[in-house]
This record gives structure tokens, C-alpha cells and sequence, in this order.
């Protein structure tokens, strides 16, 4: 996979070269680049934007310059993904469903966004134009917002998490449900004991255990992730803990 990602502020794209997702880069998984919009801007200046036609404050991004930066930059086939608090929101089934494009760019606008006619013109070109919130507050631009997609998605990509297990009982997995609690050694620590089931080496009560606490858990912080449960995941006696 490829994945460009253009913004004003390249510098604050800096911990993509860190952890897994540099990593991942490092090693040809994964194929990344920071461009700096500016760079196709043509005026001395170097002007990405502009007053709103219609009025009101701020400023929104120009399609000329975005249009130029997204015709060097998308390859033929690539998805376009804005991150704008007003897209749809992002979530783990987003994730999974971007891990098998072949690239993603990601159009890092500031201000009140980019002109909408940038979206449009891709849409029309047959492409895919994908425009996402990671929830429901403002931030000031879109760089933050494809830090968290960007990690989201590359480590669904094939080998770059060592332990592929890891994936499978995570929070927002297959099953529906937040992820239990976890312990490790010491197994008493500031007077606090690590649950005995999870020490007794009993595999069928180990799972059950989880199992409760990760319904518990999610009852408890997520009720609307119940609700959207398939029926045959959960029976009336998962829910009478
Ligand atoms: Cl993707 N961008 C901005 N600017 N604010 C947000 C957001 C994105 N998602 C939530 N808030």
C-alpha cells in the first residue's frame, strides 16, 4: 500500500517516520510520503486560500492549488480521503475497508476546508472520495485526524504488527465488544491482587471470565455497542451479571 499525505504544515506529519507505521515504511510494507501543499502554489505569496464565496468568517482552501497537488499525487485508481469534521465518522470497519486499497491520500485542509468542487471533480474522474470525522469535536485542521486513520489502518497491513494474534481480541474487533481487563506480574501489587481465575491455569474459566468482564465493561461505557449487537452473540444470561 501507498499512502501521500499533502498539508500546509508537513512538519506536523513528523511522527509518521516513528513506531510501527515508520517501521512499516522503513522496511517497503508500506510505501508513505509528506507533501507540502505550498509547493504548488504559483504566486509569490504562495496562497492556499481564500474568503467564502456567500460570506462568513474564515477562509477555505483553493481548488486551483488543491487541484494541481491531488493531479501530481493520485494515482490512477488511489481513494481521496478528506478528513473533515462534517465527513462520516471513521471507525475499525472503516479501517478494515481501507487496508486493501492500493493507495490513500490523504488531503490535509485548514481553515473552514477545502472548496467542495475539489471532491467533486475526483468523484466525477470515477474515483473515490472519501470524507471522514474521527468524532464528534473540531480540531484545527485535518493532520491530527489522518495521524489517527493512518495508524488505524497500517497496522491492519500484513506483518507489520509481530503478533497477529493481537488483532483478533482487540476492542472493536469480530465480536462487538470492548476488550476485558488485563494483568501481568507482580500478581499482587499496592495490595491489589490480579484475579485468581487468571492465575489458576484454567482455560474454559479464563475465557468465561473474560468474556463477562468484556460484556460488563461494555455495558457499562458503550451501551449503544450492545444495541447494535447481533442477537445470537449475547443471550439473556450474558446480560444478568
Ligand atoms: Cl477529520 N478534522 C477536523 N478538523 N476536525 C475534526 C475531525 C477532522 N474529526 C473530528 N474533528
Amino acid at each position: 500500500m501507498r499512502i501521500d499525505v499533502i498539508s500546509i504544515f508537513p512538519d506536523y506529519l513528523a511522527p509518521l517516520s516513528l513506531s510501527l507505521v515508520g517501521k512499516a515504511a522503513q522496511s517497503g510494507l508500506l510505501e508513505l510520503a509528506v507533501h507540502d501543499l505550498r509547493s504548488w502554489t504559483t504566486d509569490r505569496h504562495r496562497t492556499v486560500d481564500d474568503t467564502p464565496f456567500g460570506g462568513g468568517a474564515g477562509m477555505v482552501m483553493r481548488p486551483d492549488v488543491w487541484g494541481a497537488a491531488l493531479d501530481d499525487v493520485l494515482q490512477p485508481g488511489g481513494t481521496l480521503i478528506v478528513p473533515t469534521p462534517s465527513g462520516e465518522t471513521f471507525t475499525q470497519r472503516v479501517a478494515e475497508s481501507l487496508v486493501i486499497e492500493s493507495q490513500l491520500v490523504f488531503a490535509c485542509g485548514r481553515y473552514e476546508g477545502i472548496d467542495a468542487r475539489v471532491a467533486e471533480r475526483h468523484r466525477q474522474g470515477g474515483g473515490t472520495v472519501r470524507e471522514m470525522s474521527i468524532g464528534d469535536y473540531v480540531l484545527n485542521g485535518g493532520e491530527v485526524a489522518s495521524l489517527v486513520m493512518i495508524e488505524a489502518v497500517a497496522r491492519l497491513l500484513p506483518g507489520v504488527i509481530g503478533n497477529p494474534a493481537s488483532l483478533v481480541e482487540e476492542s472493536h474487533g469480530e465480536a462487538g465488544l470492548l476488550e476485558y481487563p488485563v494483568y501481568t506480574k507482580p500478581p499482587s501489587w499496592a495490595g491489589l491482587d490480579a484475579p485468581e481465575v487468571l492465575l489458576s491455569g484454567h482455560h474454559a474459566k479464563i475465557v468465561r471470565w473474560r468474556r463477562d468482564r468484556a460484556i460488563e465493561r461494555t455495558l457499562d461505557r458503550r451501551p449503544d455497542m450492545i444495541e447494535a449487537l447481533d442477537p445470537t452473540t449475547l443471550d439473556k444470561a450474558d446480560l444478568a451479571l
